[in-house]
């Protein structure tokens, strides 16, 4: 007889962005003719930019030819990418090999698989509000146990308050595996290089190991933010790196990101190798490859031009952030991040629970953010924001805003 994984049962309602789609629909249900400007999910809208277009026009070019065409290919992805990704961390001084780089279709599947080469009784530490994936992965693997009313029992939630700066402190007690994104979704703030310095010497102590999500790294403007844990020294001993060209290029639907697993990483009973080896094991025996086609847009994102081009990109949805920041500021708000980062996340007025403000947005601006609290518990009482959309519509949005939400 077939059972189901009870871990299931454990998570609250529907994933987070469905959720928010629901309650959109139904929202636009029962008022017709009305519309909603979308700023909730995290989702780019300006089209490729034109070497990336040609990288992926290459790439369907190379499957039209016998002498060119490739049926799978290496799980862990095409050696060039590979090597231009290794070149992209050398010129920021951190030096890998080529196979520490583990291509894959996005930061999105490897921070939900990742758990899966760790121990089932590892204690998990992740930042609170965080990207849902850490924790409901974890849920799922049994890592936690059953949901308490304001989070799950057995997890480390590590505050991420505006009193800290929206980054914690090393946990108090031993943890195993640590999740730290920076720039950080959903509070946009960005960690320093003394803060991640503070994780890395914890995690080196512990022999712990930080998953580092660096998805919206392109989005750092300041020079004296570090864009890779591995900027810190020590951090190849630690820290695991997952990453993705889907915000850097927009390849949100294109699907292409990676994952650095170095070899010196060591953990409690694994030697220097076995966790990389244990990655690669991973990926070989249940992914077969992202899309030969879109790697070659993803060299092509590397490429000189290509890097230009996506730098104009991330300014044109930067200035987004900034129409959202200064536009709600100006209406008395207290908002935090959209400077290195492209969330902008706002404090509820009058401490509303986030859920309760989602809908106060929907029905008086016709606006869609994402609640707080679907973050983690330290999420409530906020709102995030986000600059990924045209401009136009950003601005309409902000003025809908303006003009309709009642907040005081
Ligand atoms: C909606 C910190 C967005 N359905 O595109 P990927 O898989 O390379 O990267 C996903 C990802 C990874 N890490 C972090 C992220 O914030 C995201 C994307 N998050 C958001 O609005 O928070 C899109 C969410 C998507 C999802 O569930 O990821």
């Amino acid at each position: 007889m077939a059972t189901t994984n009870p871990n299931y049962d454990k998570l609250q309602a529907g994933y987070l962005f469905p959720e928010i789609a629901k309650r959109t629909r139904a929202f636009l249900a029962a008022n017709p003719g009305v519309s909603v400007m979308r700023l909730g999910i995290g989702d780019t809208t300006e089209p490729l930019t034109p070497s990336v277009i040609g990288g992926l026009h290459r790439g369907v070019d190379k499957l039209a030819d016998v002498k060119t065409y490739t049926g799978y290919g290496a799980e862990q992805g095409n050696a060039g990418l590979r090597a231009a990704l290794a070149k992209r961390y050398a010129s920021m001084g951190v030096e890998l090999e080529d196979d520490e780089v583990f291509v894959s279709d996005g930061a999105k599947p490897d921070s939900a698989n990742i758990q899966s080469i760790f121990g089932a009784n590892n204690i998990v530490a992740v930042q609170d509000p965080a990207y849902p994936v850490y924790v409901d992965s974890n849920v799922i693997a049994g890592r936690t146990g059953a949901w308490n009313g304001s989070g799950f029992d057995g997890l480390v939630y590590m505050p991420c308050t505006a009193a800290n700066g929206f980054f914690p402190d090393v946990p108090q007690g031993k943890v195993d595996l640590i999740y730290i994104c920076s720039p950080n979704n959903p509070t946009g703030a960005v960690a320093t290089r003394a803060q991640l310095k503070t994780f890395v010497d914890y995690a080196r102590q512990n022999k712990a190991v930080i998953i580092f999500d660096s998805a919206y790294a392109a989005y750092i403007s300041d020079s004296e933010l570090p864009r890779s844990i591995f900027e810190i020294e020590g951090a190849q001993e630690c820290a695991i790196e997952l990453s993705s060209f889907s915000k850097e290029a927009g390849f949100t639907g294109v699907r292409l990101g990676w994952t650095i697993v170095p070899k010196r990483l060591v953990c409690e009973d694994g030697e220097a190798g076995k966790i990389h080896r244990l990655w690669n094991r991973r990926q070989t025996t249940m992914f077969n490859g992202a899309s030969n086609i879109v790697q070659e847009g993803g060299v092509a994102v590397l490429s000189d031009e290509g890097q230009r081009e996506s730098a104009r990109m991330v300014a044109y949805y930067m200035k987004n952030a900034k129409v959202i920041k200064t536009g709600l500021e100006a209406m008395g708000l207290t908002v935090f991040g959209g400077i290195n980062a492209p969330y902008v996340w706002v404090q509820t007025p009058q401490g509303m629970k986030s859920w309760d403000f989602f809908d106060k947005m929907m029905s008086e601006a016709h606006v869609v953010g994402t609640p707080g609290s679907g973050f983690g518990p330290n999420g409530d009482g906020y709102f995030r924001l986000s600059s990924f959309g045209h401009a136009e519509d950003i601005e309409r949005a902000v003025d809908s805003i303006r003009c309709h939400l009642r907040i005081s």
